[in-house]
């Protein structure tokens, strides 16, 4: 048998008896591995994902223009899917995520389902909508940090006089690779209103817990992260002088109940960066999703550089070297599959990245 000293890691020549052989046992449903070891286990991530930045100024008046083409009702949930243009067609910002724009319009109700799937919400725009979930209603305000965590019922309205829009972030791409996916839809339009508005924040939200909690659950109790609450820690956090080389001011939302991540698929994190700040390179394993909530700036992902301001959304693709930069101060909110990574024993960072 003819054989060729290779390099560790490199292929086998692919001669013609090899390829008669390959072709051969193809027909039986097998393949031989060392064709492919090096595609399905890279020395580093190779993600399909692709960097991308969603500019509202042209999505908003797509949105409005959905607003009038249907109403919530019919559509269920009114929402421009983000896709990226790696997976066109397949509803993902992410190989792992979902993300959406939804809006509602004054006095439309978005009826009440549960599913497997858990959904984070973000208010980009306007005031007067709520979300319920399990009884409980919050009001949503621009910078809120929703939770529907899985097999929650949930319904959206708005009895307020301006148009909503918030970014949904979902697991959905998470559920269907494991071919986990279940709906049901509550038998009324909206679930009733038996919880008193603000319960679950003071229940949960003040440093206090109910004496006989006990965390069972695997999501967060606290349900409205507010941004007012938010603005006040990062700005407080800068006072004091944290900033890191990369990140600035970055916080990550918690479970108040077990000091993790809010929900057992996607964390969320928000980060203040000050006027003129140029970070150093960072990556990590974890595509993640931005919405700028406020100012103005540039962020290098890999070889490109894209220019953000307050609502645009982009996306960092796994093991990408990312750089921000600002023009004015500016606070991003993020999320990803960072608990879940964490969880499975995936996750990895570089901070800064030794170049
Ligand atoms: O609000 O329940 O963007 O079920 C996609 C699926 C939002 C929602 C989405 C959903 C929802």
């Amino acid at each position: 048998m003819e054989t060729t000293a290779v390099a560790h890691g490199q292929k086998p020549a692919l001669t013609p008896e090899r390829k008669e052989w390959y072709a051969r046992i193809a027909t039986k449903g097998v393949a031989p591995l060392w064709e492919v070891l090096n595609k399905i286990i890279p020395p580093h991530p190779t993600p399909d994902t692709l960097p991308v930045i969603f500019r509202y100024d042209e999505l908003r008046p797509i949105l409005m223009e959905a607003g009038r083409l249907l109403t919530a009702m019919e559509a269920e949930r009114r929402v421009l899917i983000l896709e990226n243009p790696a997976f066109r067609g397949q509803s993902k910002a992410t190989q792992s995520l979902y993300a959406g724009l939804q809006l509602i319009m004054p006095g439309e109700i978005a009826p009440c389902h549960r599913h497997v799937a858990c959904a984070l919400r973000f208010v980009v725009e306007g005031t007067g909508a709520y979300t319920a979930v399990e009884g409980e209603r919050t009001m949503m305000h621009p910078g809120d940090f929703i939770l529907t965590p899985s097999w929650t019922y949930h319904d959206h309205g708005n009895p307020g006089e301006e148009p909503v829009v918030w970014m949904d972030g979902l697991d959905i791409p998470i559920v269907n690779t494991f071919d986990t996916s279940f709906i049901e839809r509550y038998p009324d339009e909206v679930q009733p209103h038996t919880i008193p508005e603000g319960d679950a924040y003071a229940r949960y939200g003040a440093n206090l817990l109910p004496v006989d909690f006990e965390a069972t659950r695997k999501h967060s109790p606290i349900f409205n992260y507010p941004y007012s609450r938010t603005r006040e820690t990062l700005d407080e956090m800068f006072r004091n002088g944290m900033m890191h080389p990369c990140h600035g001011v970055k916080m990550r939302y918690a479970n108040p109940a077990n000091g993790w991540y809010p929900m057992p698929t996607i964390g969320a994190f928000i980060q203040l960066l000050p006027k003129g700040f140029s970070g150093q390179p960072y990556r990590a394993t974890d595509s993640t999703v931005y919405s700028v909530v406020e100012g103005k700036g540039r962020t290098r992902i890999g070889d490109e550089t894209f220019t953000w301001k307050a609502k645009d959304i982009f996306v960092v693709p796994s093991w990408a070297p990312v750089t921000h930069e600002t023009d004015g101060e500016s606070v991003l909110f993020s999320f990803s599959d960072r608990p879940a990574q964490k969880t499975l024993g995936l996750w990895r960072e570089e901070a800064p990245i030794n170049l």
